[in-house]
């Protein structure tokens, strides 16, 4: 009693609050308030079932208490329970003043509930430095997730994401109910995973650069660039990811994405001489002969590899967007199909099924890319992945594949989240909003088909990502939250719901445990307006707001209505933690000029895309061939320009490829005399606040070839003096 009075004097002085069960991300099926509350204390003890042991170890690294088997005695703490009628993710969590009471069927449910729990709990537990005593409103939920499959993919080969960067991304994906992992090794820019019986895959395969057969590229462009995860490392992270009921599906992408397996292993490739071939060995041939009977065995000894290291059921072998032109050029290809008698689109089809069947005797499943199962050929018992687009989805489900919803329209967190920000855009341009809306029902599903849907996944492709930039944010993480907030509560309840009730809960809560994370999460721009001589901007989150003004260096406080007669020239951002937003500004802050200009280069132009498409502002245009060391393309305007900003980038906009792989750019006042002014990043260049009008910039190429066969052309983009 004396304790009690004192805990209860304690809280009084301290004025702390009560933690409890609001906002919790994914939203719980069921939760109902309780009177009374728990109080953490420093003696509170963890106890548990004896077969759930790790989870009491995982609980104890956010709450640091001394851990012990459950016992009848083990009223007034922490208690994990098995409870069997519960289904396999499903659990309870009872907050009542004799203790916090866990149950699940497995630790996969328990696991669920104790990432509730941490939700109850003041932020500073994701910083592991929640203070004791800590008070737990009273509470009873009953949960369980709607998809078995709650994923998400992550292209370490791209760019090379460190053991250590892996281990929090898992980290985090945990916090968010995400249980799977797809994790994309291989690709046409490096071979990620060690292979022991074929160590030349990461010895040669896992950098590019100069001293590599892989060339450097998507800005990348250090000498030797890359890494690669051990079998010893891998192991390690699947442990750290199953104690998080994570399971990592590992992806070898084939027959195409393979140009680095043939660069290490060029006898892989079909039997004909390309016809191109660049000077630094980097041609476009990308495919695995489906012909070769070598090609099969190596394959095997991989795949075997892969098969031990990786528990999961699934082993992922790609499937997508394989070139068949070059299975129709090899003669070895054409003598297998006439032998088969069938034509180059059902060759993909032959590759699979004898790729599946080798994993099947290894005791594994295959997982493939919806093209892969396009024709139905392959077995139902693949997995397979739509992401073209919702039909593609719809079509595996109807066949009666077990299905992974990710297409990129929804759930291509690489793409753009507004047209200004960065990322790609084949797909869309979309925020968290977005994800949240997807709809299986509103697209068509029937009930049958979501017999087959296993849930949803969204992925994130590396080309884009350049972790070594100077930048103010993660890229990473920026393009990734809050849009794995939306996609876990898609995931868990099947279907997201009203937006503006998930923002309050993302606000309220979930935006401060993710900066307790280390999560640098995209924040949603404030709304600026402008009436009677004052600039006004808002924020519906707690962030805070700064402006920058062009053409000054440096960032300002918003502290209220600006008054300026130049409201065009203010762009506003907020920031909470690390998160940052994207600027905003009053409409005609990012106006374009769009002065007559003439396109000139040391390539010839191509005939379908020629020069002046690019001089028209409208169009790209392509050169006729990739350039070499020392080619460069003019861009000569008919007056000089007076601009405050000049843009000129090469390459297509929804990847970097056709550019300029290595260059600087110069700029010319006078159209003779040329001065150098930056080197080209992922192919462009900028020039701020140029001293004097502009007759002409050009740049100039400094690397032979770029992974293909020509470079694209961009219109200059032109900001006015504002
Ligand atoms: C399509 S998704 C690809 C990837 C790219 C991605 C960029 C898929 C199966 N293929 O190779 O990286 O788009 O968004």
């Amino acid at each position: 009693m004396k304790r009690l009075v004192g805990i209860l004097i304690f809280f009084a002085v301290f004025q702390i609050g009560i933690a409890d069960g609001n906002n919790i991300v994914p939203t719980p099926q069921k939760i109902e308030k309780r009177n009374g509350a728990f109080t953490i204390l420093t003696t509170t003890k963890i106890t548990h079932y004896p077969e759930l042991r790790s989870s009491a170890e995982y609980l104890a690294e956010y709450l640091p208490l001394e851990i012990r088997e459950y016992n009848e005695n083990s009223n007034g703490n922490i208690v994990l329970v098995v409870n069997k009628k519960l289904a396999d993710e499903e659990y309870h969590l009872t907050v009542d003043s004799q203790a916090i009471k866990i149950e699940g069927s497995t630790p996969a449910g328990v696991h669920n509930a104790i990432e509730s729990l941490l939700q109850m709990l003041p932020d500073a537990v994701y910083r592991h430095q929640l203070s004791f005593p800590t008070m737990v409103a009273g509470c009873h939920v009953e949960d369980k997730p709607r998809f078995a499959y709650r994923g998400f993919m992550l292209d370490v080969s791209r760019t090379w994401v460190t053991v250590d960067e892996l281990k929090i991304f898992i980290a985090n994906m945990a916090h968010h109910k995400l249980n799977k992992l797809h994790l994309h090794l291989t690709d046409d820019e490096g071979w990620r995973i060690e292979i022991k019986s074929h160590p030349e895959l990461t010895e040669k395969g896992a950098f590019r650069g100069k001293d590599y057969p892989v060339a450097a590229r998507y800005g990348k462009l250090q000498d030797n660039y890359g890494g690669y995860y051990t079998q010893e490392q891998m192991r390690d992270v699947v442990a750290y990811a199953a104690a998080r009921n994570i399971e990592i599906i590992p992806e070898i992408d084939l027959p195409g994405h393979s140009t680095t397996l043939a660069h290490v292993h060029p006898e892989i490739l079909c039997n004909y001489t390309p016809g191109l071939t660049s000077s630094v060995g980097y041609d476009t041939r990308n495919v695995v002969c489906a012909a070769k009977e070598d090609n099969y065995r190596m394959l095997n000894d991989i795949l075997l590899e892969i098969a031990d290291i990786f528990p999961s059921k699934y082993i992922h072998i790609g499937g997508d967007e394989v070139s068949t032109s070059q299975w129709s050029k090899c003669p070895d290809c054409k003598a297998l199909m006439a032998k088969l008698g069938i034509d180059v689109s059902q060759l993909q089809d032959y590759f699979m099924a004898r790729v599946a069947a080798m994993l099947e005797g290894m005791g594994k499943q295959v997982a493939v890319w919806n093209e892969a199962a396009a024709s139905a050929k392959l077995t139902r018992k693949a997995m397979v992945y739509g992401w073209e687009n919702v039909e593609a989805c719809r079509k595996a489900a109807a066949a009666g594949y077990p299905t992974v919803v990710m297409p990129g329209v929804y759930f291509y967190f690489d793409m753009q989240q507004s047209s200004r920000e960065p990322g790609h855009n084949w797909a869309a341009i979309f925020d968290a909003r977005k994800v949240l809306s997807f709809d299986m029902a509103a697209h068509g599903f029937t009930e049958q088909e979501m017999t087959h849907v296993q849930g949803v996944q969204a992925s994130f492709f590396s080309e884009l990502y350049l972790p070594n930039r100077e930048a103010e944010y993660d890229y990473l993480y920026y393009q990734t939250y809050p849009r794995i907030c939306a996609l876990c509560e898609l995931a868990w309840r099947g279907n997201g719901g009203e937006w503006s009730q998930f923002y309050s809960r993302l606000v309220n809560s979930h935006y401060n445990r993710m900066v307790a994370m280390g999560i640098d999460f995209r924040l949603f721009p404030p709304t600026v307006s402008f009436a009677d001589g004052k600039l006004t901007a808002k924020v519906n989150d707690r962030s805070s707001i700064y402006y920058k003004i062009v053409g000054q260096q440096g960032e300002y406080r918003y502290e209220g209505p600006i008054s300026t007669d130049t409201p065009q020239r203010y762009s506003f951002f907020s920031r909470m933690g690390g998160a940052v937003s994207p600027e905003q500004g009053v409409q005609g802050r990012w106006r374009m000029l769009q002065p007559n200009v003439k396109i000139t280069s040391s390539i010839a132009e191509s005939e379908k895309y020629p020069y002046k498409n690019a001089e028209g502002y409208g169009r790209i245009a392509h050169t006729s061939k990739a350039a070499s060391e020392g080619d460069w393309v003019m861009y000569t305007f008919e007056k000089p320009v007076t601009c405050r900003r000049l843009e000129i980038a090469t390459g297509n906009l929804t990847l970097p490829r056709f550019v300029f792989d290595a260059g600087y750019m110069e700029v010319s006042y006078d159209g003779t005399n040329f001065k150098r002014v930056c080197d080209l990043e992922q192919g462009a260049g900028v020039i701020e606040n140029p001293a004097k009008p502009i007759k002409a910039v050009r740049i100039t190429c400094t690397q032979t070839g770029n992974g293909d066969n020509y470079v694209t052309v961009q219109p200059p983009k032109v900001y006015p003096k504002l």
